[in-house]
């Protein structure tokens, strides 16, 4: 006599057992889907970018990206900005929630700002939600938007006619908003003048030959102020008239 099969009683507990590890299988993976285990990383901590003035609004600077390597919405990222030193770059750069594009919103004026140093922020969507830091920042470029400025409208300097040769009569002065070679300034007349010297680095005006008693009692002529921007057709100047009344004796 032989005894019945053993595989019709264990079919069921094979068939239970399966079932168990598919539904075991399946809560795992919807519990790995749903759970946020890790928080967004960045490529690098601090992130550098230049970008010149005066750009166009909407201009793009940069794109910054982290990863998260988790599923759904626990791996779905939103970036913000904040400022680190002054709130009012805010008022010129935002970012893109959903990309991490950074781009101007309003005018970028170098004279106002030379640096921006800000933090982005990505943080995922998931419940709680993690988060990571990264510093940027931006260095606005200059370009040659300012002409030099005289620090006076105008000049009226008495000179006496026995004032030597050699002696500094007038210092003129003119600043200049701008930076590097674009604040360099170089003085001139405009006009050729042979009594007088100008000096083209510091704007002081002297002497350049004994005065001549017969000549016209007032010397009129017009100064410039030009900076030195390496793309001589962007250089900006600006002109002011001085008066030399020539008096007589020492003054
Ligand atoms: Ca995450
Ligand atoms: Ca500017
Ligand atoms: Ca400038
Ligand atoms: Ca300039």
């Amino acid at each position: 006599m032989t005894s019945a099969p053993a595989m019709p009683f264990i079919r069921p507990f094979l068939l239970l057992f399966a079932i168990t590890g598919l539904v075991w299988c399946e809560i795992r993976s919807r519990r790995q889907l749903y759970s946020n285990l890790h928080s967004p990383i960045f490529d690098k901590d601090h992130y550098t970018v230049q970008i010149a003035e005066e750009v166009s609004l909407g201009t793009n600077v940069t794109r910054i990206v982290a990863h998260d390597q988790d599923e759904g919405s626990a791996g779905s990222i939103v970036y913000s900005l904040q400022a680190d030193n002054d709130q009012r770059s805010l008022n010129i750069f935002e970012i893109i929630p959903d990309t991490g594009q950074i781009r101007t919103k309003s005018r970028v004026d170098r004279e106002q700002f030379a640096i921006h140093r800000l933090t982005v922020r990505a943080e995922d969507r998931g419940s709680p939600s993690n988060s990571a830091t990264a510093s940027l920042v931006i260095y606005v470029l200059d370009m040659n938007d300012h002409a030099p400025q005289f620090e006076n409208a105008q000049y009226l300097v008495n000179v006496s006619e026995v004032t030597g040769v050699g002696t500094v009569i007038a210092r003129l002065r003119a600043n200049d908003e701008d930076d590097g070679d674009n604040k360099a300034i170089k003085y001139s007349f405009v006009t050729a003048v042979e009594d007088f010297r100008m000096d083209p680095n510091t704007g002081d005006i002297s002497v350049a030959q004994p005065l001549n008693r017969e000549a016209t009692a007032t010397y009129d002529f017009i100064v410039q102020a030009q900076d030195q921007s390496v793309n001589v057709a962007n250089r900006l100047s600006s002109q002011v008239i001085i008066s030399l009344p020539r008096v007589r004796g020492v003054l």
